[in-house]
């Protein structure tokens, strides 16, 4: 009698202790399910993620989170998708901003508002989201950026600011050591006065994006693209099978690379280009004028031979695209 009562005490003890221990829930992976029931079941469709660097500083960054759908067959989504997000400072955990992406339906691409955040030298921006296809939650680190606007002022991915007064074409970035690099950005750089091309000031105003040696995407002076040395035609593109993504939307021009993960913003409006390095394995490992992402913005001015200048002039000049100067 003793051993019975003791056993349905012990029952009912856990019964409370169940009932009182706090049920997990994932709130967002229910709403990408929801926001995906219908299209998941389509196949071949796959989904992409991006962050465009809008604007980049030590303490500042201002970034749009693009999403698009590349499906085997072209047929845009019988209805929205929506899929939560959120943008954490990985130092600490503390999430910074949360919203959802939503992808109209009869859209293939969509982006999120422009993002303000402000930040400590220390910051490192996460993204968390849902794939809503394979209903996988998805962990990226924000990359790194460099920028150059105006006539031109360049600020590399360390944050090295200069002003390079060239009048040929420069590579940005590029993967380092390799002849064929696995992405390369060069820009031409030409005179503000149409009359004087070649005489400072000058500013950026088409460019070449390359893999392995072969040209993706070219952005023409009066903001035309070319993929693959096709004309775009329409607001967006993608290059290749899955090498990537085109959007224009007034004087924008946005491309993103996936083999290695690149992104490229271009404002013909300020002259303003902004490239993300969003694959880790390209910090430390890029060459250029954006200098080399490790971090220190003090050994960012290496030279194609590896010496490192001081001398900004020397620095622009030695990025060079040869044969590219009248
Ligand atoms: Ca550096």
């Amino acid at each position: 009698m003793w051993f019975r009562c003791c056993f349905v005490l012990l029952v009912f003890a856990l019964m409370i202790c169940m009932a009182t221990v706090p049920v997990k829930t994932a709130p967002s992976t229910e709403i990408a399910e929801n926001g995906a029931h219908h299209v998941a079941k389509r196949t071949g469709d796959t989904y992409n993620c991006k962050i465009e660097w809008i604007e980049c500083t030590k303490i500042r960054i201002a970034i749009q989170i693009i999403i698009y759908i590349t499906s085997a067959n072209d047929e845009p989504l019988t209805h929205d998708l929506v899929t939560p997000y959120t943008i954490d400072d990985e130092s600490d955990n503390t999430v910074l901003w949360s919203g959802d992406m939503v992808l109209p339906a009869g859209e293939m691409s969509a982006s999120t508002p422009i993002i303000d955040l402000t930040s400590t030298i220390s910051t490192v921006f996460g993204l968390d989201f849902i794939d809503p296809f394979l209903h996988k939650a998805i962990h990226e680190i924000l990359g790194k950026c460099g920028h150059g606007t105006g006539d031109p002022h360049m600020m590399t991915f360390d944050g090295r600011k200069f002003t390079f007064n060239g009048h040929c074409s420069y590579v940005l970035s590029e993967e380092c050591g390799n002849i064929d690099p696995s992405f390369q950005v060069t820009a031409d750089f030409r005179g503000k006065n149409p009359n004087t091309p070649y005489e400072p000031p000058t500013r950026m105003v088409a460019f070449n994006i390359t893999n392995y040696g072969k040209q993706l995407v070219r952005i023409n002076e009066d903001n035309s693209v070319l993929i693959k040395g096709k004309a775009l035609t329409t607001h967006s593109g993608r290059i290749g099978d899955n090498e990537g993504f085109v959007s224009r939307s007034g004087s924008n021009v946005t491309i993103y690379l996936t083999q290695p993960s690149v992104s490229l913003n271009w404002n013909r409006a300020i002259h303003g280009i902004t490239i993300g390095l969003d694959d880790a394995d390209l910090f430390g490992n890029v060459c250029g004028l954006l200098g080399n992402a490790d971090g220190d913005p003090h050994n960012d001015f290496v030279m194609p031979d590896g010496f490192r200048t001081s001398d900004v002039d020397m620095f622009g000049n030695s990025w060079e695209v040869k044969g590219s100067c009248p």
